[in-house]
Formats: C-alpha cells, structure tokens, sequence
C-alpha cells in the first residue's frame, strides 16, 4: 500500500471501529433521572461551568439558584454568543449538534431543545450510540448512591448496551461515612476495621459484583496516593478489593490524580489535580501479579513514567486520556507516546461522558486524532518495507478501540 492508501484505509477503519468505552458515567435510560441527556444538561456539563464563570462576575450562589434552563442560557450567553466557542468542550457540544443531523450555526437555543424535547428516551439512547459508533459503554455504579442503590436492589434491567463498574470510592475515599452505611445494611463493620469488618467488606463487594454483573471494580485517587500503606484505604485495598478482584477474576481500575474540591464554590466543576506517583502503581501491580490493574492518570507528566510501568508489568492496561487530559493536543501527544513505547497493547481513550450525547462528539474528536497518530505509525512501518495490510490494521484498530478490554477482563 502507498501512503496516500494507508491513510485512507487508517482513516476508514478508525471511522467505523465500533468502540467500547470503558468508563463513562452514563446511565440508559432505565435508571430514569440518573440518565442525563439533552441540550440543557450538556451545557450545564461541569467542564463548562468551571469555564463560564470565567466570564461571569455573579456570586456562585446566584448561579446556583437558577433553573438548570436557566444556567444552560447564561452559559450558552458567555461562551458562544459573546466569544467564539474554541475550547474544547465547546467545541464538543456543537460537533454534538452537527452530528445529530442539527444546524450547529443557529443562535437560538429554543430551537434546539425542540429537538430534544421530541425525542424518546430509550430510543434515542441506542440512537446516540449508533451515531457515536459506540458499541457499548461501561457507567459508573456506585452502590452508595441513595438514588442508583434501590435500583439495583429492586432488580433493574439496564439496556443490555451498558456495562457496569463497580465504584468503590465511597469506601477507598470517605470511610467515615462508608463504615456506618454498611452497618446500617447489616454487615458487621466497624469503623477501626477490627473484629469481620474486612471479611464483612468482601462480602459486600462481592455481593454487588454479582448483583451489577459488574466488569471491573473502580476508584478514583488524590495525587498523594501510595502503595502500600498502613492507612484505612491502604488496608481496604489490600485486604478486601485485591482479594476479591482475584476471587472474582476482575480487574481493579486506578485513576489516580484528582485533587478534589480546590473551589467548593464550583460544586462539581471544582475538582484539580496533581502529579502523583507512579511508583506506587509499580508497586502494586508487582506486589499482586496474579491480579489485573487499569490505570489512568491525571497528570500529563505522569503519562511517560506510566508507559515505561506497563512495560514491566503485563498486569497494567494503561487506558484513556482522562479530563483534563481529553484534549486534542494531548490526546496526539500521549497516544503517540503509547504506541512507540507500548504497540498496541494499550486502549487510547475512553470518553468519560456524562451527557449522553456527548458520546457523540468526544468519540469523533478522539477518533481523529489516534487515527491521525497511527496512521503515521502505519506509514513508518511500510517505510521499512514491512507489508502493511488492510485486514491487519483493521484488526489492530478493533483491539485499541474495544478488543484489547475485552481481552484483559477475559471475555470475547
Ligand atoms: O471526568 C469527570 O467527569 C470527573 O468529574 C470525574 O468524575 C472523573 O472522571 C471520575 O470518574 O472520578
Ligand atoms: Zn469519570
């Protein structure tokens, strides 16, 4: 194949790869109000927010106290109408538009909610998918979530399309409030986890394992996160996640970096992030070799250290560009370092949408920039005068964009 056709049959082939997208907070549309879909909860998306009160002198309260229409008009006021909307997050909610078959030059918002408004839930959720080229996602389940836990205990039966992760943050991050929740649900705990506390928390984990048909159990961590350690989260881990992921054959997934809540005024929008250390994932992944570790991290100076630990240890995915890292930019820079250091055997992205149809354009952005980066690789490789086929980059591209997790987990 010449370049001209590499890139071609690269480009093609990344288009139609039907993703799975490992981590999302999405819910179908069973979990009724836990399903966030729409122009005006798009807009209203935590990362534009923390971006239009760049533009606005109001108190955060005043902001808070609008109707979610309301706050989606301010923002749609001060980040498109009064200044072009280039970031990438706004840039985002019109390739949305555009790729719902909507007039993404139109001004008036109204126009668009109509749209919104005609829509079927349920039939609009496999909709977005077909359109994002998303086979399925993986959400975000958290069993201590007032509103998501009687779902599962009542029996929910999701849109087969979406996978659950079990989220264990509650219990990694905030045992105080963790430890009397349970007790209340009747596991024997206590809160210096001494007497069936942790054979109780595996109990626990396992049980909503099973109930979820959870694929993989999740946490998100603060940079300052080290392994091993003798604290409440070092012990849990130790003692009840990594023994049930070995028992269940699941992986654990890390995504490590968030500074939580460096403006409380911002709610949501308020999170940071650091650089964390990446030894600590060495060590953890090298003292538990017999289980298997998906990590992200939030920092762009932790992504090379990153790729040199998967090198070294099989039982590390590294996955996606996470947050603050899901732009254009750095997406091209990590997913090349990636590739040169670890092949194919990592997963490029995953969308971490929250809004349904954002789905749409973080999966088109995304695609575009690993297709470009690879086929660059592509076209360095036949320069070499390695016989590049078009069966074999097809099946290269189903591993980065699905193939490789469904590996790891140990399903299809
Ligand atoms: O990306 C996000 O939306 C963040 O707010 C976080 O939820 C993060 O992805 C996480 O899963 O902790
Ligand atoms: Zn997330």
């Amino acid at each position: 194949m010449d370049e001209n056709t590499i890139r071609r049959v690269v480009k093609d082939a990344v288009a139609e790869a039907k993703v799975t997208d490992l981590h999302t907070h999405l819910y179908s549309s069973e979990f009724g109000p836990l399903m966030l879909w729409g122009i005006d909860e798009t807009l209203t998306y935590h990362y534009l927010i923390a971006e239009a009160f760049r533009r606005l002198d109001m108190p955060y309260d005043d902001f808070w106290a609008l109707t979610k229409q309301e706050q989606a008009d301010l923002i749609w006021r001060v980040l498109f109408l009064e200044h072009s909307p280039i970031s990438e997050a706004c840039r985002g909610v019109l390739t949305m538009l555009r790729g719902l078959g909507l007039d993404a030059s139109v001004r008036d918002l109204n126009l668009h909610r109509e749209f919104f408004r005609r829509q079927d839930p349920a039939k609009h959720v496999n909709d977005v998918l077909d359109i994002a080229g998303v086979e399925s996602v993986v959400m975000t389940n958290d069993p201590f979530d007032d509103v998501e836990r009687p779902l599962w205990l009542g029996g929910i039966e999701a849109n087969p399309r979406f996978k659950a992760a079990l989220r264990v943050d509650v219990m990694l991050n905030l045992w105080d409030t963790a430890c009397p929740k349970l007790a209340g649900w009747g596991y024997d705990v206590r809160a210096d986890l001494s007497g069936n506390t942790m054979g109780e928390i595996r109990r626990f984990l396992a049980e909503w394992i099973d109930r979820m048909d959870a694929l993989y159990m999740a946490v998100s961590l603060p940079p300052d996160f080290d392994y091993p350690q003798g604290t409440i989260r070092g012990r849990l881990i130790d003692e009840c996640v990594i023994p049930v992921a070995r028992k269940k054959g699941i992986p654990f997934a890390l995504m490590i970096g968030v500074r939580r809540q460096i403006n409380p005024n911002l709610r949501m929008a308020g999170d940071g992030m650091s650089y964390a250390c990446v030894e600590a994932v060495e060590r953890l992944c090298d003292a538990n070799q017999d289980v298997k570790f998906m990590v992200t991290m939030l920092a762009r100076e932790n992504q090379h250290a990153l790729c040199v630990a998967a090198r070294k240890l099989r039982n590390l995915l590294v996955f996606g560009c996470w947050w603050f890292l899901n732009n254009p930019s750095l997406i091209e820079e990590i997913t090349r370092m990636r590739l040169e250091m670890l092949g194919l055997s990592v997963i490029p992205q995953h969308s971490d949408a929250r809004i349904l149809e954002q789905l749409i354009y973080k999966w088109a952005h995304s695609r575009k920039v690993i297709g470009d980066v690879l086929a660059e690789k592509y076209v360095d490789l036949a320069a070499t005068g390695w016989g590049v086929t078009e069966e074999e980059i097809r099946r290269d591209v189903g591993d980065l964009f699905g193939g490789n997790f469904w590996r790891f987990i140990g399903g299809s």
